[in-house]
């Protein structure tokens, strides 16, 4: 049965972490692409990456259909900007960062490649939230987040009322 984990809530220093290229595709992977979902799910996210829940491997998990049964995992996702792109605001929250909006901008067309859980290899040009939602994740990925992208002074705010709430 999948288990749901615990999510790293910002500023924990290992939301930080580079995630490793996943080359083993074995029935452990599937377990936690299972639990990532679960816990997506229970968390009421649309998306998941395995560094948030200290899984440093380069794995994510989403759902953005409103009857919540369409689960996606995408391995090893990686993305290039199309020419011709704008750049498509949207409200973004986090898991981590619980409590926090956002209005960020981000490129609007991208080719997205990644592998399933047989390590078959997939390429597509997603549209719409898709494309918002796995920049947000591989951002995770690569130890980035959300706060990074706003002031200085913004941030420091919200990591101190994130070390009050959730100590
Ligand atoms: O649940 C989530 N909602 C969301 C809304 C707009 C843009 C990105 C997201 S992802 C987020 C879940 C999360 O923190 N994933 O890393
Ligand atoms: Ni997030």
């Amino acid at each position: 049965m999948a288990k749901k984990l615990d999510i790293l809530i910002f500023p924990d220093p290992r939301l930080r972490k580079k995630a490793e290229k996943i080359t083993k595709f074995d029935k452990s992977l599937e377990n936690l692409s299972n639990d990532m979902l679960k816990t997506m799910y229970e968390a009421n996210g649309i998306g998941l990456a395995a560094t948030q829940v200290d899984h440093h491997v380069r794995l994510i998990v989403m759902d953005l259909s409103e009857e919540r049964n369409d689960p996606k995992i995408f391995i090893n996702p990686t993305f290039e900007v199309l020419k011709g792109y704008k750049m498509y605001e949207f409200e973004e929250g986090c898991l981590s960062i619980p409590g926090f909006n956002e209005t960020l901008a981000r490129p609007d067309k991208i080719e997205l490649t990644w592998q399933d859980l047989r390590g078959k290899t997939h390429v597509d040009k997603p549209e719409g939230l898709l494309t918002v939602c796995i920049q947000h994740e591989i951002d995770h990925l690569d130890g980035k987040l959300m706060v990074d992208y706003i002031s200085a002074l913004k941030r420091d705010r919200v990591r101190s009322k994130l070390l009050k709430d959730f100590k």
